[in-house]
């Protein structure tokens, strides 16, 4: 096989020509400009020292709402059906719930502009840059912010019409609420067991009550929501190793998709001490249960646990070669499990693979930057993906994380997710070789007689 390419069996599902291939990125992580929109919990987060690796911050980040012209055109360039990108909530909407019409028109015209190439929008309302306004009074932790968002997503539909192919509520609220409230490492950095699920249920809430804003403003989308999962698998045969992952399994994975395809909580939440359960009222489930169009699916990598003795359960640490630079182990199996797992146990709805991709370490030279490991990450991720819908699972669509390089929370600048490079001095796109591979992937499956096809989503 060629390592420069990507490619799949003749007959995958992938290559029909309703499957979607995408490109995402966030609000927060490219769009910089942040002097003409309010400030968010991220931009506290990184003007506080010690949060952010590399002490950086998203003031300009990859300065996309001064270069979107040039980024929609080498969209374009990439082949791809559709893009997948998120509204800033601070940009569109000041402190007293009015828009903020300059920022609204940002997206109008971002949007107008990918109906004309042709290009599908897949818009995420919430990628975790919560105003920080908002935060000021309780953020998460406040169940009127789920009540706020409805409000934002109201302003929002109304004003996009029919511009957008699909809706996601949220981007990750796992990330949101467990990395955010819980474990302290993003924004707005708390460190609390029991605000961890009460951040989530008020983001589960959030997605509940947008879900009918959506349903009703702008029937023709496919309205969702997108979760990431990392499967937990066991360390050994044992038993208490296997009940130590089903249990991480219940606490990271199934606490989001149970409420949302089920109407109630996993088993686990049953181990959990009474003042570290959500804050349910009565009617949450039955919003939060709202029907599905789609649910997204990120995935990366894999987790692995063992008993402990103080614990539900033991994480350990990534160890398998090969590990992106992020650390995560490459672990494309993974998907496959994970999709097949999900598609057996639950009434699953349409599934879109709505970020998947790898950070590794490139390097520009002569101009170019060769990322063999990332197009082989893609390879064999595209690969599970068609692996899970021979099997039948209902995926239609995958993207890869990111377009280009950009903040990576956390990590700053440090990492590097993107399949087109960002020097972040001259502001300057260069495609990466992974991001010919994909463009040239898809101008294959083009031209094997795919057409592409437009109208609305349902
Ligand atoms: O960069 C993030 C993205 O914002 C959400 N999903 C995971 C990506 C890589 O960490």
């Amino acid at each position: 096989m060629n390592n420069k390419a990507i490619s799949l069996p003749l007959t995958s599902p992938l290559l029909s020509k309703e499957f979607i291939f995408g490109v995402a990125t966030a609000s927060f992580q490219i769009e910089g400009a942040a002097e003409s929109r309010l400030d968010t919990i991220w931009d506290t987060f990184c003007a506080t020292p010690g949060k952010i690796r590399d002490g950086s911050d998203g003031k300009r980040a990859c300065d996309h709402v001064h270069h979107w012209e040039e980024d929609l055109r080498l969209i374009r360039s990439l082949g791809v059906d559709a893009y997948r990108f998120s509204v800033s909530w601070a940009r569109v909407m000041h402190a007293d719930g009015s828009v903020n019409q300059q920022g609204l028109d940002f997206y109008i015209a971002l949007l107008d502009r990918l109906n004309e190439y042709g290009i599908k929008a897949f818009v995420t309302l919430y990628h975790w840059d919560l105003p920080q306004h908002l935060e000021d009074k309780g953020g998460w932790l406040n169940r009127e912010t789920a009540f706020k968002f409805r409000d934002y997503a109201q302003l929002v539909s109304r004003a996009f019409g029919d511009r957008v192919y699909s809706y996601a509520t949220l981007n990750e609220p796992f990330c949101s609420a467990y990395l955010g409230y819980e474990a302290g490492i993003h924004a707005p950095g708390h460190k609390s067991r029991a605000y961890g699920k009460q951040a989530a249920h008020h983001l589960l809430l959030a997605h509940g009550l947008a879900m009918q804003v959506l349903d009703d403003n702008a029937p023709e989308a496919l309205n969702g929501i997108v979760l990431n999962f990392s499967p937990c698998y066991p360390e050994s045969d044992s038993a208490e190793d296997i009940e130590a992952a089903k249990m991480a399994d219940e606490y990271f994975n199934h606490w989001y998709l149970q409420p949302l395809l089920e109407q109630r909580y996993p088993d686990v939440l049953d181990k959990l001490p009474e003042d570290e359960h959500p804050p349910v009222q009565a009617g949450d489930l039955a919003i939060i249960g709202h029907k599905l169009d789609y649910i997204g699916i990120n995935y990366y990598t894999r987790e692995r646990y063992q008993a402990s003795s103080t614990e539900l359960f033991e994480k350990l640490e990534h160890e398998q070669q090969p590990l992106t630079d992020m650390g995560w182990e490459v672990f494309p199996q993974g998907l496959t499990d994970l999709l097949l797992d999900y598609h057996q146990r639950y009434q699953l709805p349409a599934v879109y693979i709505t970020e998947n991709g790898a950070a590794m370490v490139d390097k520009l030279v002569d101009g170019k930057v060769d990322d063999p490991e990332r197009l082989a990450y893609l390879q064999s991720h595209l690969r599970a993906v068609h692996d899970a819908a021979i099997k039948g699972v209902d995926v239609r669509g995958y993207f890869a994380w990111s377009l280009m390089d950009n903040f990576e929370w956390a990590e700053g600048y440090l990492k590097r997710f993107g399949i087109v490079y960002v020097d972040y001095h001259s502001q300057q796109r260069i495609i990466k070789s992974s991001g010919y591979a994909y463009r040239d992937f898809l101008l294959q499956k083009a031209q094997s007689g795919n057409v592409k096809q437009q109208g609305g989503a349902k």
